[in-house]
């Protein structure tokens, strides 16, 4: 069994985040992790309010185990989604995209656990200062809006900063992804991608296996010029994107052209004029299954792999 603090601070039995992700985790994927023993987030991304309250509604019909939502910052429906999740007391909310200081008072009167996403020590400070129960330490490998540091160096740095526990995200698909993750100090691990290809997850099917065929080199990062950066997979809207920004388009009509290509990916199934964000690790991904299956497959093969290391590395001792 591999027990953290992440389990006890929200109630999940297995240290497995499947990241908020916009268009993506809905109700029917996020209600699946739960169920099997991981943490479900539903991804609020740009939504409306009503729309995260149909999506909570939605999880709550489901199961009764906690689950999570994702509220990206930038979001122009921040204050609504704080209010739904005041009202309807989701029991853990993630961040992403920003600094969430000024919500965690209120979050916490109604006993909403917070959990940020960092890209740096810096932040991973502040947070901690402001009361924060947690943190996810979010690599560039990831898919999605991105900092700039890779898991293997963030995570550590944010672990020795910091006494709340961290999860690990970014460029993590399996057990021994969880198992690095253990090693470098982290309590669980966010996985997104793995869990973009579930049966549950409502993307439609030739995105999914769009990523199943994506190699190592699949992703490439648009956005870097505005301040923005987004990895995702290469296709014509970022060979385009990455045209108009060698040419040097002004930042705020670059921004511009990303606007709605998420929802063209991931609700209208457009493979080569939506943003179909992904991460580094989709090359690893290679089939379709059920939530279940996924969760069954990390907890098994991270407790293989912890008894393979301790075997190996035990050999000839005396
Ligand atoms: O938020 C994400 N990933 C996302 S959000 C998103 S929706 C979107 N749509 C269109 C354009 C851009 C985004 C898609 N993917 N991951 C968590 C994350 N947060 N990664 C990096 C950060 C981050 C970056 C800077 C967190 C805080 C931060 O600094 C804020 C500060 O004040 O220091």
């Amino acid at each position: 069994m591999i027990k953290t603090r992440i389990g006890d601070l929200i109630g999940i039995e297995y240290p497995i985040f499947q990241g908020g992700m916009a268009w993506v985790s809905t109700g029917e994927l996020v209600a699946a992790v739960s169920e099997s023993g991981g943490l479900g987030i539903i991804g609020s991304g740009q939504a409306p309010a009503d729309w995260l309250r149909q999506e909570v509604r939605k999880v709550k019909a489901i199961t009764k185990k906690p689950y999570g939502v994702n509220v990206m910052l930038m979001s122009p429906f921040l204050d609504e989604v704080m209010q739904v999740i005041l009202e309807e007391r989701v029991p853990v909310i993630t961040t992403g995209a920003g600094n969430p200081g000024k919500y965690v008072p209120k979050l916490k009167e109604v006993g909403t656990k917070v959990i940020p996403v960092v890209a740096s020590v810096a932040l991973a400070r502040r947070l901690e200062k402001v009361g924060v129960d947690a943190l996810i330490a979010e690599g560039m490998e990831s898919g999605g809006h991105i900092g700039e540091i890779g898991t293997f160096p963030l995570v550590p740095q944010v672990v020795d900063a910091v006494k709340i526990p961290v999860v690990a995200a970014g460029g993590i698909m399996d057990g021994r992804g969880l198992v690095a993750a253990l090693a470098l100090g982290a309590e669980g691990v966010q996985m997104g991608t793995r869990f973009m290809c579930a049966e549950e997850c409502t993307i439609p099917t030739h995105i999914k296996e769009r990523i199943i065929k994506a190699k190592d080199r699949a992703t490439v990062i648009t956005g870097q010029s505005t301040g923005h950066p987004v990895r995702c997979l290469d296709n014509r809207f970022t060979r385009e994107f990455a045209r108009y920004e060698r040419e040097g388009m002004p930042a705020a009509e670059i921004d511009k052209l990303g606007v709605g290509r998420l929802r063209l990916a991931f609700v209208d199934g457009d493979m080569e004029n939506g943003s179909i964000m992904a991460g580094q690790i989709a090359g690893a991904v290679k089939r379709i299954e059920p939530v279940a299956h996924i969760i069954q497959d990390i907890m098994q093969s991270a407790e293989r792999e912890i008894e393979r290391l301790s075997a190996r590395f035990s050999e000839g001792r005396t």
